[in-house]
């Protein structure tokens, strides 16, 4: 078939990709396309990820954004934000104001959204005049603003002026998240990845109202967050990586930049140094004050876990870490630090338990509420500390425990939630001690009703944890994330009512084409029915 006006358009191609019905790109006899045809066909509200609480097109109903449309906005930020990203694509001026002075256009508002969508959720109605999202709180209508922008066409987010037109399937959608917490994490330590990089991961995880970003910011190979008055941590702790690259580290600037980032985007970063173990990098930065023996141990650049344990009976440890998490605090406006604790196999246990009670008490005399990986619950956790389940059973007594004492659980089961996971035996990157993971296993769980003891009110949410032991760079972590990342942000957010495979595997289908405008190399799963062209 032949598009003769828009030919040379890789992103106008993926526009009509988008909005075509499958049965057109693939027959060779289609008629080709015209502005009238691709107009009639605007993406589904089941096209939706993840799935919304509740959604009603209103059939025949549609609003195409005209040239001369406004957006009004009660959170000027939010308008900002959405404004940027439709004007690079439809050329349009799309001017931000308050409320109240137009009518019709986009508004967004923080009024009039029923009781039901909470803290996080929106309502979005779609007339032929206009769009208005509403909601309790920013939040909320952030959310709401992506699945405005999942409902345009595909180009609505590429980087150049396509043709539109730019319409959007009427009706009503109330909606609101499972879980209050949806993350993703990022391992900097293993390799290190840039602010830019970063930030382009921090924009991808967005679209999929994932809202906390979990940054692994020290292991063993390398520490990559200054710490004032520890300045070794850095210039000789963070100067390698896996394989012997030249590893790098975030200025407490950079990382503040990076906390602003997210937070524009609604999400929360919480930063994590792991510890007692993980610690090879501190060490050998700091051995006088952190070894047992005083020895400096040489830098690392493999792969290997559980050599290594901060002096869990020296006071300078302490004194150590105070000074790491009094810092993290003063630069992290969320609730959470995480502490790490896994694998502390050359801690003695009796140690770690003590190292761990006593690190909780510091993290929160500093005003925060600590995470750790689930070996954190053989200590004796504070009711509010948070491990984060991350083996490959489904029961574990330290954690039922925990949650038998009033702590929420994080879910990360490594088998489900792993980002680093090879897809099948024939995946290039990753790993597959935790086995393999296609989509459709990633998909196919329910966090509420996984671990025993650890029932759906004890589930704080979910989080998908991307190690970078072979991963280098952001067409790696693309090729990972996507589509496992917007499987697993489904489960955090969709209620379990929607869960379906056949019908998400038609949702992920539906991101393909605006995977391909944004450039996002995602892997080409055969579990989905990805549309021709994207
Ligand atoms: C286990 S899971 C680890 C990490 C590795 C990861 C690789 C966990 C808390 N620790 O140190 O990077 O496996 O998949």
């Amino acid at each position: 078939m032949s598009f003769p006006r828009i030919r040379r358009s890789r992103l106008a191609v993926a526009a009509l990709a988008a909005l075509l019905p499958v049965a057109a790109l693939t027959s060779v006899a289609a008629p080709a396309a015209t502005a009238a045809t691709v107009a009639a066909v605007p993406t589904p509200f089941s096209s939706i990820v993840p799935a919304p609480a509740s959604a009603t097109p209103a059939s025949g109903a549609t609003y195409t954004l005209a040239s001369g449309a406004v957006i009004s906005t009660d959170v000027p930020g939010i308008g900002d934000y959405l404004a940027a990203i439709l004007r690079r694509s439809t050329g349009y001026a799309l001017p931000v104001h308050t409320p109240g002075t137009t009518s019709g256009g986009i508004s967004l508002l923080l009024s009039g959204a029923p009781a039901s969508v909470g803290d996080q959720g929106y309502q979005l109605d779609v007339t032929a005049s206009g769009v208005t999202v509403r909601a309790g709180k920013a939040a909320g209508l952030f959310s709401g603003v992506q699945t405005l922008l999942q409902l345009l066409p595909a180009a609505a987010q590429g980087a150049t002026v396509g043709s539109g037109p730019w319409t959007v399937t009427g009706g009503k959608i109330v909606d609101y998240p499972r879980y209050a917490y949806r993350g993703a994490m990022l391992d900097v330590a293993r390799h290190f990845f840039t602010v830019a990089q970063v930030k382009r991961y921090i924009d991808q995880i967005a679209l999929y109202k994932v809202n906390q970003f979990h940054l692994h910011l020290a292991d063993d190979q390398g520490w990559r967050i200054a710490i004032n008055g520890w300045d070794r941590l850095t210039t000789y702790g963070g100067s390698t990586q896996v394989g012997g690259g030249s590893g790098g580290y975030y200025t407490q600037a950079q990382y503040s930049d990076l906390v602003a980032y997210a937070a524009q985007r609604y999400i929360t970063v919480i930063p994590e140094i792991d510890m007692p173990g993980h610690t090879n990098a501190a060490e050998a930065s700091y051995p006088a004050q952190l070894t047992c023996d005083g020895k400096a141990p040489p830098l690392y650049t493999g792969t290997d876990v559980g050599f290594s344990s901060l002096c869990t009976s020296k006071e300078s440890t302490y004194q150590f870490l105070d000074a790491v998490i009094s810092q993290l605090a003063a630069l992290t406006p969320g609730p959470y630090l995480h502490i790490g604790g896994d694998e502390a196999k050359s801690t003695k246990p009796a140690d770690y338990v003590a190292f761990v009670n006593r690190v909780q008490q510091i993290v929160a005399s500093h005003g925060k509420t600590s995470i750790g990986w689930h070996e954190v619950a053989n200590a004796t956790l504070l009711p509010s500390t948070v491990p984060q389940f991350w083996d490959t059973t489904t029961s574990n007594a330290a954690v039922a425990a925990a949650a038998k004492n009033g702590s929420k659980i994080l879910m990360s089961p490594a088998n489900l939630t792993y980002l680093d996971m090879k897809y099948t035996s024939s995946t290039k990157l990753g790993q597959d001690w935790a086995g393999l993971t296609e989509v459709k296993k990633a998909y196919d769980w329910n966090p509420g009703a996984y671990l025993s003891g650890v029932g759906e009110q004890s589930v704080l949410g979910i989080e998908a944890p991307l190690w970078t032991e072979t991963i280098t760079s952001s067409a790696d972590i693309e090729y990972m994330a996507f589509p496992r990342l917007a499987a697993l942000a489904e489960l955090g957010w969709s209620p379990q009512s929607t869960h379906n495979w056949t019908a998400f595997g038609k949702r992920l289908a539906a991101q393909g084409p605006l995977w391909k405008v944004l450039g996002i190399a995602y892997y080409k799963s055969p579990q989905v029915s990805w549309p021709s062209g994207s």
